[in-house]
């Protein structure tokens, strides 16, 4: 384990979940061009909303950095995100009003208040930054790998949407969703054996929230 580091351990375990998130019938469809775009427009509206929430988490993430953390470089990742995410509500709002998305009264999915109270749920005091650092780099990181795999060489992805998938897709958020991993491994090793497990299973519990989140989006199963 030591070698390969925690957070990969556990993405080979659970593989098939982890899959099911980062390649998701949503995904697919946009990288072989078959999206409806009215998916799109959904998922746009439900993700803004859900973007907003993730700020106080971030936040919250920050710091828990900021006290727990030894490496002082945790913090600055960890801020480095929370900045650009003013810049993504700028993103959001831009995209919507192209795609006449309205984000005013946008009726909140059950799948998206659902994931937005499990975000709440870890802002507490009593969610121990390990447990916290791997929610962020799971959240972070299915994006990543979703959003990568539509830019790859041979994909169909529709040009309308090649801007929303660069901004999860680049290299650029490739290097920051690494260094969140480096983050999360140097404290899980650190970690109890209580704060693992619940790291683990927040982990598992984020592919399942982003898998009905792609669901909803999709408007299907
Ligand atoms: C549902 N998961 C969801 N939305 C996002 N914007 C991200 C992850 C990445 O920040």
């Amino acid at each position: 384990v030591e070698k390969i580091g925690i957070i990969n351990s556990w993405v080979k375990k659970h593989l098939v979940l982890y899959t099911g998130a980062t390649r998701h019938s949503f995904i697919l469809s946009i990288s072989d061009g078959t999206i409806d775009f009215s998916s799109f427009k959904r998922w746009l509206g439900q993700d803004y909303i859900f973007v907003r929430e993730f700020v106080p988490f971030a936040a919250s993430v920050l710091l828990k950095a900021s006290k727990n953390s030894d490496d002082s470089s945790d913090m600055e990742v960890v801020l480095s995100a929370l900045a650009s995410l003013s810049d993504e509500i700028s993103w959001f709002k831009k995209e919507a009003a192209k795609w006449d998305v309205p984000l005013s009264n946008v009726i909140v999915h059950k799948s998206n208040q659902n994931y937005c109270r499990f975000l709440e749920s870890l802002t507490l005091p009593e969610a121990e930054y390990p447990v916290v650092i791997t929610a962020l780099w799971a959240i972070e990181t299915v994006y990543q790998e979703s959003f990568s795999h539509c830019l790859e060489d041979g994909n169909k992805t529709p040009p309308e949407l090649q801007e929303a998938c660069k901004r999860w897709g680049s290299e650029g958020f490739g290097e920051y969703c690494h260094s969140l991993q480096k983050i999360a491994n140097r404290c899980l090793e650190k970690a109890s054996d209580e704060e693992l497990k619940k790291a683990e299973v927040t982990f598992l519990r984020v592919l399942e929230l982003e898998i009905e989140f792609w669901n909803m989006s999709h408007g299907g199963p």
